[in-house]
């Protein structure tokens, strides 16, 4: 069976454009997954500490084979292989990967919580999913565009990359 799961990447260390790009390729090669679409790379203030770098982030649609678990499994592999530095909780990192939403399921584990428990405060994660799903919708919360409305998107600038 096929599912479509949405993908969130940040990164704010080590050539964090750099890190996403790679980061979206290697998404594409992951066995029993298609990238779909893939948003612009935009560059965000951070949320939490302010002591840090601003992010880049981006979202990426694959659609699956895998469930929920085994995909998390395949993303904290990726994490680990740009060497993800975590110093501390909400600190800086070279690529965080977060698994948002997987068809219109919800899914409460210990590992795992779909949608994700703070995708919808937060403007990063938002913009990006709009643009490549401009109908989407969180369930439970409602539509995506809605929800942007009211939490804006000054902290967000998009990114022109040129390689
Ligand atoms: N802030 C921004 N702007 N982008 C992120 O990806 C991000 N990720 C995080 C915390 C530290 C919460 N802040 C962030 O994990």
């Amino acid at each position: 069976m096929s599912h479509i799961a949405y993908i969130g990447l940040g990164s704010n260390l080590e050539n964090p454009v750099q890190q996403l790009l790679t980061a979206l390729t290697e998404l594409d090669q992951l066995d029993q997954c298609q990238l779909i679409a893939q948003s612009s790379l935009y560059s965000s203030k951070p949320v939490g500490p302010q002591d840090q770098p601003d992010f880049v982030n981006a979202v990426a649609k694959l659609q699956t084979e895998l469930t929920p678990l085994v995909l998390l499994d395949r993303l904290q592999a990726l994490e680990q292989s740009h060497r993800r530095i975590r110093e501390r909780h909400w600190g800086p990192r070279t690529l965080d990967l977060d698994l948002l939403l997987y068809d219109d399921d919800f899914i409460t584990n210990p590992r795992l919580t779909v949608p994700h428990a703070h995708m919808h405060e937060r403007g990063f994660v938002l913009l990006p999913l709009q643009e490549i799903s401009p109908e989407i919708s969180i369930p439970g919360k409602g539509l995506v565009t809605e929800i942007l409305h009211y939490i804006g998107t000054d902290d967000l600038q998009l990114l022109t990359v040129t390689e």
